[in-house]
């Protein structure tokens, strides 16, 4: 990942852009917001290798159907456009194919909206066969809709961002052929699934599993590095989307009890639908943990929003029942003036870690949270069983905990800790010796 970036950052000219923003209301906090969102979209667009020359907003309660601005400000966009030199347009929402075509028109440049930009990274990004194929499949289904001779046309004649990915043959062919692919690739994604599922069965299911997931750029995979001493370090870096692919370090808690911890890709508000549904493979780790840590920035002054975008996608993947510790990362980089919130938010969330990953501050509180939360949701169990039947006594190792281990002459005593997901199947195997 970090060498493919190195090529990215110096063997590519940098695009010259504009982002362009509604202002819905004549509100200050609204204002704000979109203020705000904008900054977002402006990372997005730096990630994605553009410079933002110049940025737009316009106060109106919904976009316009024909060209999302007023025609006025789409004539002053132009303006500005020719005199900077900009080569690309991005949108903060998405827009619809026929406002895109006609955009396209009149500024005669490329133009981008938010899930596009975001795909655009995360193909830039894609380093297993996993993660390509998913971006390839979510790139083409966002395309179909928009692949008309005018956008063929232009994509062809500007290149670069928002260019990449599915190439230019595909681009070139008509729909019917990408709705073929389209089959193939959900096809190749079953099957990299399937594979996944033989790979796990039947390993580490005596260890705790736990997610990290969060908003993009919270910390994530500098907590891992942090807690999971002593292997090869995870890609950390302050852009947006560093980690598209899961990464799985083994972490100790203390008395030596092992856990698996896995980094998973970051969330991001207006995560386009189809994106999260081709990510569902990857995030298959989310579906699986026990235990999620929910990493939280809580030195950006928009941590509360990010918060609810991370829990609304953890509902929309069905993943909101599992327990989740609320991590707040960043602690250190908090200004005095905002230190209240800590009090705050520790009264909200009952289960609340404050931490610095970068500093290593709170580690200890972490680990001795998550072993509180894996005792919550685990029982003692203590079975005999007959020497004739041992090999129950080694599969049980696989399924929990063994604490104590004593021999008599016709059994052996094991006392265990079982997670509760395994309890049907500790039970299915004490059947089998009764
Ligand atoms: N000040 C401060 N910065 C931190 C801390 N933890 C992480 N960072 C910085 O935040 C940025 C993002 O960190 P990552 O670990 O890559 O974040 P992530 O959540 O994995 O991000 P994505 O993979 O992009 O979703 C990096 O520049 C880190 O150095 C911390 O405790 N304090
Ligand atoms: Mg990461």
């Amino acid at each position: 990942m970090r060498e493919s970036f190195r090529h990215f950052e110096t063997h590519k000219a940098r695009e010259r852009a504009a982002i362009v923003t509604l202002i819905r209301s004549n509100n200050e906090e609204t204002r704000q917001e979109a203020l705000e969102h904008l900054n977002e979209l402006a990372l997005l667009a730096d990630t994605a290798g553009a410079d933002v020359l110049y940025r737009m907003t316009q106060e109106r309660p919904k976009p316009d159907v024909a060209l999302y601005l007023g025609k006025g400000k789409v004539e002053e966009l132009k303006q500005h456009v020719e005199m900077l030199e900009i080569q690309l347009v991005i949108f903060d929402d998405d827009l619809t194919p026929s406002q895109a075509r006609n955009l396209e028109k009149e500024l005669n440049v490329k133009i981008l909206d938010r899930s596009g930009i975001i795909l655009d990274i995360f193909a830039s990004r894609a380093r297993t066969r996993e993660a390509k194929t998913q971006i390839e499949l979510a790139q083409l289904e966002y395309l179909l809709p928009r692949l008309t001779r005018a956008w063929t046309h232009l994509s062809k004649q500007h290149g670069g961002i928002g260019t990449k990915g599915p190439g230019e043959t595909q681009i070139e062919t008509d729909r019917r052929l990408v709705q073929t692919r389209i089959l193939v690739l959900k096809g190749k994604l079953n099957e990299i699934a399937r594979q996944h599922e033989t790979r796990r069965s039947g390993r580490g299911d005596e260890m705790t599993r736990i997610a990290l997931v969060g908003y993009t750029n919270a910390g994530k995979s500098s907590l891992l590095n942090t807690i999971a001493t002593g292997e090869s370090d995870v890609f950390v870096e302050n852009r947006l989307f560093a980690t598209l692919d899961a990464t799985t370090r083994a972490v100790v808690l203390s008395h030596g009890r092992r856990t698996l911890v896995t980094d998973t890709v970051g969330f991001i508000r207006k995560l386009p639908a189809r994106l999260i549904a081709s990510f569902r493979t990857t995030l298959s780790e989310v579906d699986e943990a026990d235990i999620l840590l929910h990493v939280v920035d809580v030195a950006s002054s928009q941590f509360e929003e990010q918060i609810e975008v991370v829990t609304e996608t953890l509902k929309e993947l069905k993943a909101d029942t599992k327990p989740v510790i609320m991590v707040f990362n960043k602690l250190d980089a908090l200004p005095e003036e905002r230190k209240y919130l800590v009090a705050d938010l520790r009264a909200r969330y009952p289960h609340a870690v404050f931490i610095s990953a970068m500093r290593g501050i709170g580690i200890e509180n972490l680990k001795s949270e998550i072993e509180k939360v894996i005792t919550e949701a685990s029982f003692e169990l203590t079975v005999d069983i007959p020497l004739a039947h041992y090999e129950i006594a080694s599969r049980l190792h696989e399924l929990g905990e063994v604490r104590e281990r004593v021999f008599s002459d016709t059994h052996v005593r094991l006392k265990m800790r079982v997670h509760v997901r395994n309890r049907e199947r500790v039970e299915r195997l004490l059947a089998t010796a009764a």
